[in-house]
């Protein structure tokens, strides 16, 4: 693929990414397809949530280092929660970065003891990734990469293991061209095998017969879940995808209106949607009301140039 569709691939993947996060959000009142789009339409802006807010972090960090490094990650996803912190954290982050700040720990040591020392197996690791899966798309060390910039905050293996595997669909996603055919099965099949936990695993099988049996999103939620748990919310994201994966809106629409953590589910859907089509795919109307678009496309095009992309 040539470096301009590259990049217009990294440009829908954060674009998606806060395209879904902030539409999602708004999904919590406005709970229908109309009535959300007629919200939508009405608004200047469309403001994210953490979720976006830790992707451009980890964008930032991926940017300026080249690759994942935990302290570097840890330190700008606290700078920018103590500059933002009304953008919807859930309560894990937070104590991280207050522990960070008044111990000795490292970020990950700090992870470790929460939730009685397992670790969050929270979705925030997943619902971030999108930076990650971009800029080691055709690495063979995605999985490892993507797990160490989850450990920042989330040590649960669960939670490593989800973000490991929504960067690696993300990866797949880019790679493929928009408009091709491709096999959703086969889709799963590869992330099912590059899973390590039980959890992630069990849901991917799940996944992969509900796609088989083209079953209805209002079902699959039934049985796949919805939580902030990330081997509910991961695998719902990524039917969204496979039910929709040549339009933006539909892939979005199923993700944030069948309730459960709707932001996040719009996220990770439409970080994997972004990534597959290209900015020139998501709806124009909507790009121009993303609240820091500028900003974002210049880091997006800051993450190209570190990936080798752009001069
Ligand atoms: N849910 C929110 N925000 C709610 C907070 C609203 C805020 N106070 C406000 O009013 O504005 N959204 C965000 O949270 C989700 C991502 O969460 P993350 O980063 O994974 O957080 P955390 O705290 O690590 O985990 C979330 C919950 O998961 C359960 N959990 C995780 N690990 C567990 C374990 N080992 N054992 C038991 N439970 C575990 C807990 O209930 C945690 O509270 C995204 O939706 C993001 O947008
Ligand atoms: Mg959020």
């Amino acid at each position: 693929m040539d470096r301009e569709i590259l990049l217009s691939k990294i440009k829908g993947g954060l674009f998606g990414c806060a395209l879904g996060d902030a539409i999602g959000e708004l999904a919590f009142r406005y709970r229908d397809r109309e009535s959300l789009e007629t919200k939508i339409y009405r608004l200047d802006t469309l403001v994210y949530t953490d979720d976006t807010a830790m992707a451009l972090g980890l964008a930032e960090s991926l940017a300026r280092k080249k690759d994942v490094d935990p302290e570097d990650i840890g330190d700008t996803f606290a700078k920018n929660f103590y500059s933002e912190p009304w953008r919807g954290y859930a309560s894990g982050p937070p104590t991280i970065f207050s522990m960070v700040r008044n111990s000795k720990l490292s970020y990950v040591d700090a992870a470790r003891t929460l939730f009685g020392g397992s670790g969050s197996y929270g979705n925030g690791a997943t619902m971030r990734i999108v930076p990650v899966g971009l800029f080691f798309s055709n690495s063979d060390q995605i999985y490892e990469k993507a797990a160490a910039s989850a450990e920042v905050t989330h040590a649960h293996s669960v939670g490593k293991d989800g973000a490991a595997i929504q960067a690696m669909a993300i990866a797949l996603a880019f790679n493929m061209r928009p408009g091709d055919d491709f096999d959703p099965l086969e889709f799963i099949e590869k992330l099912e095998k590059a899973a390590r936990t039980e959890e992630i695993k069990n849901r991917l099988s799940l996944l992969k017969i509900l796609v088989r049996k083209d079953v209805p999103p209002s079902e699959a939620i039934k049985k796949i879940g919805r939580s902030v748990a990330v081997h509910e919310s991961m695998p719902f994201s990524l039917y969204s995808f496979l039910k929709f994966p040549e339009d933006f809106k539909k892939c979005l629409y199923c993700a944030v209106l069948h309730g459960g953590d709707r932001d996040t589910l719009g996220a990770m859907a439409c970080s994997i949607a972004g990534s597959y089509l290209g900015i020139e795919n998501l709806p124009a109307k909507w790009l121009l009301k993303v609240e820091n678009r500028n900003y974002i496309d210049t880091l997006a095009e800051e993450l190209a140039r570190a990936k080798g992309i752009l001069d």
